[in-house]
């Protein structure tokens, strides 16, 4: 760690870029949601998510979904490797961020920040914002 820190090597943050981020809207009554986004290294190293935090969420994990006999279920991940040149998808239907004990209902349109924590003790944050899945983005945006 102390290594790490002397060393002029550039944070692992700055070759990663974060594209189509969002959270799900959940109902006025669910207290857990989930964050989809693609992160995409850029680097020439590989790195590792190693966990997630968000500011308005009690805790916030990474969560992979698999098929238990015929029903899907999630289960958490512990850390995602991004290899060099290479993307983590978190997405509908597959690997995503859980944003577990909501301190107020979310808003369509409000912003939420997420944080990542990265295998060189650095974090990403990234805002992302609350859309309604079910309703067309281009039909929905006039009727604010
Ligand atoms: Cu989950």
């Amino acid at each position: 760690m102390l290594l790490a820190l002397l060393s002029a090597s550039p944070a692992y943050a700055d070759d990663l870029l974060i594209e189509d981020a969002w959270v799900r809207l959940s109902p006025p009554v669910a207290d857990s949601t989930a964050a989809y986004m693609v992160v995409r290294n850029t680097g020439s190293e590989s790195v590792k998510l190693t966990g997630v935090a968000c500011d308005v969420a009690d805790s916030a994990g990474m969560h992979a979904m698999r098929m238990d006999g015929n029903r899907m279920v999630m289960s958490p991940l512990s850390e995602v490797g991004i290899p060099a040149n290479g993307e983590a998808r978190f997405s509908p239907g597959g690997s995503h961020v859980m944003l577990m004990g909501l301190k107020h209902p979310l808003k369509e349109g409000e912003m939420v920040e997420i944080v990542f924590r990265l295998s060189d003790g650095e974090n990403l944050t990234l805002s992302a914002p609350v859309r309604d899945m079910r309703a067309g983005h281009a039909q929905h945006s006039g009727m604010h």
